[in-house]
Order: C-alpha cells, then structure tokens, then sequence
C-alpha cells in the first residue's frame, strides 16, 4: 500500500521542518502545498526537498518529499483538491489529509491506515470517546462543539466531528467524488468531505484523537470561513441527494 499525507501550509516556518521530519520517519510520502508564505515556508521546503534528494538520503526515500508551490493564498480547499487530484494522477492507495502545526499527531497515521483496511474514511475526532481537545481557548472550544452540532443536526449523519481535518480516504472514495464540484472553503470544506463520502454510501470510522492547540504560529481560520460554513450545511442538505 502507497500512502501519500497531504500537508496544506501557510506560514508555517516554526513547524514546517519538524513535521515533515515525523511524517517521513513513519514511512509516507509527503505532499506540501505552500500558498506563498511571506515567512518563508517555501523557502524551507525547497531546501528540505533538496536535502531529501540527496543521493545520502536515497535509500531512507528520496522523493518521498513533494512540494507544490501556489502563487498567493487560495485557501484550505482548493490546497486540498489540487492534492487530491496529484494523488489521483499517481498510484496513492490511501491520501491522507493533515495539518502542519502539529495538533494532528503524526503518530496516529499508522493507526489510520491499518483502520483503513475495513473502513473507506478515517475521520481523526475528538468528538467521540477517547478524543479530545488539549490547550484549547475556550471561544473555540464553544464554536467547534456547537459548530458539530449544527451541520451534524441538519445533514442527519453519524459523523460527530465534522470539521475535523486529520482524515484518511481510500483512493476508490477520491475518484467516486466530484472534486471540481466542490467549491467551499475551509471548516466547509473539511464538512463537504465527509458528508459526500456518506452520501456515496461508503464506510466512515471516526478514531479518537487529541487535539493539540498549536504552539507556534498563528491560526489562519477567519470569521467568514465560519459563516460560509453555516451557509453551506444548507447548501449541501438540498444539493446532495
Ligand atoms: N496552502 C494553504 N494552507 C493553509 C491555508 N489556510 C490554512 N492553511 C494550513 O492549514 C492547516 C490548518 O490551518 P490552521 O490555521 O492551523 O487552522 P485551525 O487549526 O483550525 O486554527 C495549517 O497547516 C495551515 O498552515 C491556505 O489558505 N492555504
Ligand atoms: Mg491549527
């Protein structure tokens, strides 16, 4: 099995390098889509790709590092889409979907994966037993529990942590979805995801995880992403039989 973790970054300078680093030593090729970070994040993957090629590294995987470069922000989703479909266009069994700042323990890929075997989708939730959040504040503690509630209550699904975005797919679940039909961003985005997967009919298991408060950078979620999220559940309701 050939397992590819799609790491979305923007401005990730502080964590960019360690992550990478714990994500290789597990065995998974690496993919990063790095929307021009004006703090140099591209910067550092360009040099991390290099040394990763270099014919030292090669029996430990060269080119098991692969960097895609966007010319400005263009958010969490379309990072995601445009990584899906490189997945797509190689021979990537299982695509993995995590973030950079380590509140997605890279420990639990493997526990994923060996899930994957009997389900289509792994969700890494904190909202089932066993799951939870660390360093949370406590507003985003509010808004993602009732955010869950909300998209949760009006799609009528089992998923308990919707927007999560520490998720494992089965390759056969990225070529069923509409990919460009997909136009939401953000926590929407993570939601969409896994509502479409439920509606295609397929195997959905939700593994506890701990969510860790990042230590450093910034969170780069706004104020609109939430309320294209609340638009969206609707949206999706009416559109998605
Ligand atoms: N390429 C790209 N990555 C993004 C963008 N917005 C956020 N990210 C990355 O997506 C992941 C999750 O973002 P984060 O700000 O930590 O969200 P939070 O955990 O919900 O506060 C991190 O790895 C970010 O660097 C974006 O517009 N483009
Ligand atoms: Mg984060």
């Amino acid at each position: 099995m050939k397992s590819l973790v799609i790491i979305p970054t923007y401005n990730e300078k502080g964590n960019i390098e360690k992550i990478i680093g714990r994500v290789s030593e597990l065995g998974f090729y690496i993919l990063v889509i790095d929307d021009n970070s004006p703090d140099g994040t591209g910067k550092i993957l360009d040099r991390l790709q290099m040394t990763n090629d270099s014919p030292r590294s090669s029996e430990s995987g060269a080119g098991k590092l692969q960097i895609i470069h966007r010319e400005a922000k263009l958010g969490l989703g379309t990072a995601y889409i445009q990584g899906f479909k490189w997945a797509l266009e190689r021979d990537f069994d299982c695509i993995f979907t995590m973030d950079a700042d380590f509140s997605h323990s890279p420990e639990c890929l493997p526990e994923f994966l060996k899930k994957l075997t009997d389900f289509d989708l792994i969700v890494g939730s904190r909202y089932v037993p066993g799951g939870g959040v660390r360093n949370w504040p406590i507003r985003r503690k509010i808004i993602s529990r009732c955010g869950n509630m909300y998209a949760k209550t009006i799609l009528r699904f089992h998923v308990n942590d919707c927007t999560a975005g520490f998720m494992g797919f089965r390759r056969k679940v990225l070529e069923k979805i509409d990919l460009d039909g997909i136009k939401s961003e953000g926590y929407g985005f993570l939601i969409e995801m896994k509502y479409r997967t439920y509606k295609l009919g397929y195997k959905i298991f939700e593994y506890p995880i701990i969510f860790t408060n990042r230590t450093l950078g910034k969170s780069k979620i706004s104020k609109n992403i939430i309320w294209e999220a609340i638009f969206l559940v609707w949206k999706l309701k009416l559109r998605i039989k």
